[in-house]
Parts: structure tokens; sequence; C-alpha cells
């Protein structure tokens, strides 16, 4: 079938839109048709040319909802009809991760997603002949997209997908990297660096696990007013200060947070997010993305002293197990996504979406079909 879609042809260029072509879904896949997707910084990242797993020509999106069209062979769990948000982190119940208790990364389709191509090595997408890659196992910047069974998760029909598309990425991201992997507990201070949609809902799950102090970090000023809605109780910006910026959290908090949350990709911003960390319990968590071949570092004596750094993917969360749950809290007034769609337009805009997230104007923009 043929598909508005926008091609990443090559690393920083904009996006083309275009008509692809689609094939149907094989065994174990589900073709989707894409209602809404939301741009995350990620898929920013990818188009730089900075994600080893980048490839060209693709079809990127991760952050998207939509309605099941059809599905191949040997799919038991969605029907057509049903609404579905797609997964980066796949749940299949049966491997080693799924299995061990202790991650929400699943192993199922991970190295074929990371190729672009789907479980059985070959691509649905193509265009005059010519093949595209598929994307994160998602590939949302497509009005028709195929995904695997496993990772796709069915949703109540009665939420508007033009807003929980942001759970298939930002909003639960950063809500799941608190209660899930730091497992902030009531009372707790916390120092979060980056107030995009990730960061900012850090803030959020911060806020709904009784944090008693929320200090809001940014370079961008614009950011601290959403930032104080959802919490924050102190918005701090680093260029106002000329000394090692982990020295002020640490004055100002007694000896260091509890919790730091990075939600940039700097390592610089990593390091410092790690030693604004307490002595003998402060947690560190990773949720940003640094670009290849970048790497982290610090005093091991920081480790030695009690900080932990700890990465987080996808807020921890099992996608097709926890994330009807996620939409059921946001129809429920319980979790804020409204305020994070700062800009909505036609799909066929989205290379503004892209500047707007590069200039730091919007928070998320959805696109819609
Ligand atoms: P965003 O661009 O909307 O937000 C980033 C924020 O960081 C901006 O407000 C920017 O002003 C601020 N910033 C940049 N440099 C800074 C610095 N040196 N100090 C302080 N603030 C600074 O991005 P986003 O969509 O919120 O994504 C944030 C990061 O999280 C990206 O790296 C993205 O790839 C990553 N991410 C990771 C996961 C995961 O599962 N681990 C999921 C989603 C996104
Ligand atoms: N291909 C990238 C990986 C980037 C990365 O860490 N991705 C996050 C999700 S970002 C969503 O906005 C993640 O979940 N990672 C775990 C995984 O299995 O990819 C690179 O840098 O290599
Ligand atoms: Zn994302």
């Amino acid at each position: 079938m043929k598909s508005r879609a926008a091609i990443a042809w090559e690393a920083g260029k904009p996006l083309e839109i275009a008509e692809i072509d689609v094939e149907g879904p094989k065994q174990g896949e589900v073709l989707v048709r894409i209602v809404a997707t939301g741009v995350c910084h990620t898929d920013a990242y990818t188009l730089s040319g900075k994600d080893p797993e980048g490839l060209f020509p693709s079809i990127l999106g991760h952050e998207g909802g939509g309605v099941v069209e059809e599905v191949g062979p040997g799919v038991t769990s969605l029907s057509p009809g049903d609404h579905v948000i797609p997964l980066y982190t796949a749940e299949c119940g049966k491997c080693k991760f799924c299995l061990s208790g202790k991650t929400n990364l699943c192993s199922a389709v991970r190295a074929t997603q990371g190729k672009g191509v789907m479980p059985d090595g070959t691509s649905r997408f193509s265009i005059d002949g010519k093949k595209l890659h598929h994307y994160m196992g998602t590939s949302t910047f497509s009005e028709y997209t195929v995904v695997p069974e496993v990772s796709l998760a069915k949703i109540s029909n009665k939420a508007p997908l033009d807003k929980v598309c942001l759970l298939g990425c930002g909003v639960t991201t950063g809500i799941g990297a608190v209660m899930n992997t730091a497992k902030v507990e009531p009372g707790s201070t916390v120092a979060v660096f980056g107030l995009g949609a990730i960061g900012l809902s850090v803030i959020q799950g911060a806020q709904m696990a009784r944090a008693s102090r929320i200090i809001a970090i940014d370079l961008n000023p614009d950011k601290f007013e959403f930032a104080r809605q959802l919490g924050a109780t102190d918005c701090l910006n680093p260029s106002d200060y000329d000394r090692p910026f982990q020295e002020v959290v640490v004055d100002m908090t007694d000896g260091g947070v509890d919790y730091s949350f990075e939600c940039i990709g700097s390592v610089n911003v990593m390091r410092q997010a790690l030693e604004c960390c307490h002595k003998g319990w402060g947690e560190s968590i990773i949720i940003g993305v640094a670009g290849a071949g970048e790497e982290i570092s610090t005093r091991p004596f920081q480790l030695v002293t009690g900080r932990v750094w700890k990465g987080s993917a996808f807020g921890g969360v099992k996608g097709r197990t926890e994330l009807p749950g996620y939409v059921e809290r946001y129809m429920q007034g319980d979790i804020n996504i409204d305020d994070f769609v700062t800009h909505t337009m036609k799909f066929e805009d989205i290379n503004e979406a892209f500047r707007l997230l590069h200039d730091g104007e919007s928070i998320r923009t959805v696109l819609n079909f």
C-alpha cells in the first residue's frame, strides 16, 4: 500500500515528505495506522548522524499512537480496530530479560531493530523499489507502519491518541525513571538536569513520589515556569554561576541530593549530576543519550564513597504490561500529558517540529496525520 511518510535520506538533512510503499504484515507482525506522533530529542540525535545505530535512508519516529489495520499470521493478542502505542522496548514475556524480573529490556527483536529491519531481516518500507530502513522498531513518521506484535501496547480505545502518543516515550521515560529506576522515596531531594519533555516528566514523577525538594536545572530559563507548575521548588541556570555547578547544588542541599537525573545527553553534565549527589547514598540516573564515542568520567572515589551511577531506558517500564495503566492514569487526571503538548501541527510540517525542539521553543510537538 501507499503511505505518507517523512524520509531521512541522510544525516543532518531535513526530512522529505513522500509517498512510500509499505508491504503488508508478515508472521507475528501488525500493520498500524499512525494517528499522531511526537518528536523526541532522540529522533533529532539519530538524524544528526551521532547515533551509531543510525541508518539512512530510514523512517524515524518512536512516540506514536495508532490503530491496528491488519494483523499478520500468528498474531493472537491484537485485532483490527485496537488502539495501540508502538514500543521501542518490546516485551515478549519469554526471553531471559523478560523472565529475569530485573529489567524492562527485552531481547526478542532488539538485534534486528538496531539494524533497521523486521525480525525476519527484511524491511517493509521502500520507495521506487529502493529499500528504506525501519527505526527503533516503530517508525512512526509514516501514516502506515509495520511493527512486531511484541512491540505494541494495546490501550483503551477511549484515550485521545494525539495526547497518549507521548506515553510512547517522553512522559513514561521520565515518570518511570523516578518510580522504577531510582525508586524515589517521600521526602527525598532531587535534582533534574535538562527540562525537555524527559526532565519535566521526571519532575512530575518526583512530585508524585512526594519528593521534598525538586531542583530544576536548565540553560534555558524559558523552561522554568512549567517546571514550577509541575512541582519544582528551585530553578537554576548553571550559566549564572562561575564555579563548578555540582558545588552549587551540594552547598544548597546540605551535602548533596538523594537523587539526580541527567536528561540532556551531555557527558559533562552527567559528571555534574553524579557529583552533586550526597556522599554515602546519592544515586544519579542517566537518561540522556550521548553521541557515538563519548565517554563518562569521574574520580572513582565518588563511587567508593557511596554515590551510585545508574541508567534508565524507557523508564524501566514494561510496555505491554504497564502502558495501559499509564493511559488509565492519564484519563483519570493523575498524569499530566496535555501541558507537554506545546504545539500541534499537521504531519507535513515535521521539519518545523524539529526546529522548535532544537531551538528550545517546544516541549513536544504532536503531528497529526
Ligand atoms: P529536549 O531537547 O526537549 O530537552 C533537553 C533540555 O536540556 C533542553 O531544555 C535544553 O535547554 C537543556 N540543556 C541542554 N544542554 C544543557 C546543559 N549543558 N545544561 C543544562 N541544560 C541543558 O530533549 P528531550 O526530548 O527531553 O530528551 C532529553 C534527552 O533524553 C535526550 O538525550 C534524549 O535522547 C534522551 N532520551 C532518553 C530516553 C531513555 O529511555 N533513556 C528516552 C527519551 C529521551
Ligand atoms: N542507538 C542508540 C541508543 C540510544 C538509546 O540509548 N536509546 C534509549 C531510548 S531513547 C528514546 O528516546 C534506549 O532505550 N536504549 C536501550 C536500547 O535498547 O536501545 C545508541 O546510541 O547506540
Ligand atoms: Zn524518545
